[in-house]
């Protein structure tokens, strides 16, 4: 097996930094040393990486991916392939993905599907969320066979695509129910679709047909009010563990913020869209530029106090984990198919490959501290969706590494850092205050030297235990 060593990094985890050798035996991490030790202790290594003057932190984990999902009459940008290499650019080394059951299909048939997909595919690790968008006897059957038999632990509801994805409060209560029976996760897209279904028809209507209109008619107060009903209806089945996913509007912090104080067990996520784009900046920009930020929970006005609120809630644990939604469409004949109609173009934005850098340049501007970054990020994460051997820098846990170098500078852009599948960027033109230095996943180096050096297959399908966040 080859040994690695890490030296004279600043191992940082969620609580708290040290300096430190960190030794890697095969896939696994050996031992955690003081610097300069392994040489007194007679421990060789077949490679050693210098880490002088750079961060040893865990690998980047990114629960919320959607590869090659099927949306609005086209498929996300990126493939497995694709999506996981550029996600191994970005520092991250596991994501979780969706594989999507619609009413009438079968989730062990359509499970099969999204594992046909990824196996051999993927350059990092990688596990499966499952969306249930038609919950019935055989789905809610399915839901607890996959937790005790497919390593799937989380499931995600829809209040808000009626007629695609959406599950009525009769059917979200029932899958909460027997979530709370299995001890799964609900991950909930709380909005409310029904509403903000009317509204998108009126808008057309009128001939407001924009992208802008996308977030105007999905105004804050519909997430709110659906955050609100969802934490109702999972106190109601027995304080299922309820995990809000792309929050983007203060209403629904203050719903899940009342419903942690109460003692449920209710979880906060956002991405680096909410934290940094707004509907003034970009989706409104003239014409139908704005097309490339459409994506829902939409983008909010920067004349309120969103962003704020989010950082705040990061900053609180209100909003416990950082992801993507990472959910590419190409301007060019996808985003484009809903020219003159907003409510055509493909829901999504890429950034599974800038996720550590926006969020490290966080604690550049001092929103959030070194540590709540590799919290946000990667450890809870891993606990959080019962990635038991991944998160932290410790003996025992798999060799996911990210050696990040704060010296350095990354220009993300199109023709800058950008490796995912799409023919732009959200976040052209961002500078970052640091650099992804060197990434190693399960033991092997996957980048280096600006090098993507992994193997497309190394990727391997991680079962997952339940989330360790339950009270
Ligand atoms: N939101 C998006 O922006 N894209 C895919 C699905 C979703 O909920
Ligand atoms: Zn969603
Ligand atoms: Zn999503």
């Amino acid at each position: 097996m080859t040994r690695t060593l890490i030296t004279n990094g600043m191992i940082v985890s969620a609580t708290g930094r040290a300096s430190g050798d960190v030794l890697i035996d095969g896939e696994t991490i050996a031992a955690i040393l003081a610097p300069g030790q392994a040489a007194g202790l007679g421990i060789s290594a077949d490679r050693t990486i210098d880490a002088t003057g750079k961060y040893v932190v865990p690998g980047g984990i990114d629960v919320h991916t959607h590869m090659e999902l099927p949306f609005g009459g086209t498929e996300a940008s990126d493939t497995f392939e694709t999506g996981t290499v550029a996600a191994a650019w970005g520092g991250v080394t596991t994501i979780v993905d969706f594989a999507v059951q619609n009413t009438n299909t079968s989730v062990h048939e359509r499970l099969a599907e999204w594992h046909e997909k990824a196996a051999g595919n993927c350059a990092i690790d990688y596990g499966f969320h499952q969306i249930i968008g038609g919950v019935d006897e055989e789905s809610l059957k399915a839901m607890t066979y996959l937790v005790d038999n497919e390593g799937i632990t989380s499931f995600k509801l829809f209040m808000a695509y009626p007629g695609v994805l959406y599950s009525d409060d009769g059917q979200i209560l029932r899958a909460m129910q027997n979530a709370s029976e299995s001890g799964a996760m609900i991950m909930m897209h709380a909005e409310n679709g029904i509403a903000i279904d009317v509204l998108v028809a009126q808008s057309i209507a009128r001939g407001d047909t924009d992208p802008r209109f996308h977030s105007l008619t999905r105004p804050a107060e519909m997430e709110g009010e659906a955050t609100h009903r969802a934490i109702q209806l999972a106190k109601v089945a027995g304080n299922v563990p309820l995990y809000i996913v792309h929050m983007s509007a203060s209403e629904a912090l203050e719903e899940v913020a009342a419903a942690q104080h109460a003692g449920l067990n209710v979880f906060g996520e956002t991405c680096p869209q909410y934290l940094y784009l707004s509907l003034e900046d970009h989706l409104a920009q003239p014409g139908f530029e704005g097309a490339k930020w459409v994506c829902s929970t939409p983008l909010r006005t920067k004349h309120q106090h969103h962003q704020n609120d989010l950082w705040k809630g990061l900053r609180m644990n209100e909003l416990a984990i950082v992801s993507t939604d990472h959910c590419p469409f190409c301007f060019k004949d996808q985003k484009e198919l809903g020219l003159g109609d907003f409510s055509k173009i493909p829901n999504g934005i890429g950034g599974v490959e800038h996720r550590m850098e926006l969020l490290y340049q966080g604690v550049v501007t001092g929103e959030i501290s070194l540590e709540r970054w590799v919290e946000t990020c990667a450890t809870t994460p891993a606990r959080m969706f019962g990635l038991d051997r991944k998160g932290e820098i410790a003996p025992g846990f798999d060799a996911d590494v990210l050696i990040w170098d704060p010296n350095n500078r990354t220009k993300i852009g199109i023709n800058d850092k950008h490796h995912m599948n799409m023919d732009h960027s959200a976040y052209e033109g961002f500078e970052i205050d640091g650099k992804v230095d060197t990434v190693i996943s399960r033991g092997t180096v996957v980048v280096e030297n600006d090098t993507f050096v992994g193997k497309v297959g190394h990727g391997k399908y991680v079962k997952r235990g339940l989330s360790r966040y339950l009270h």
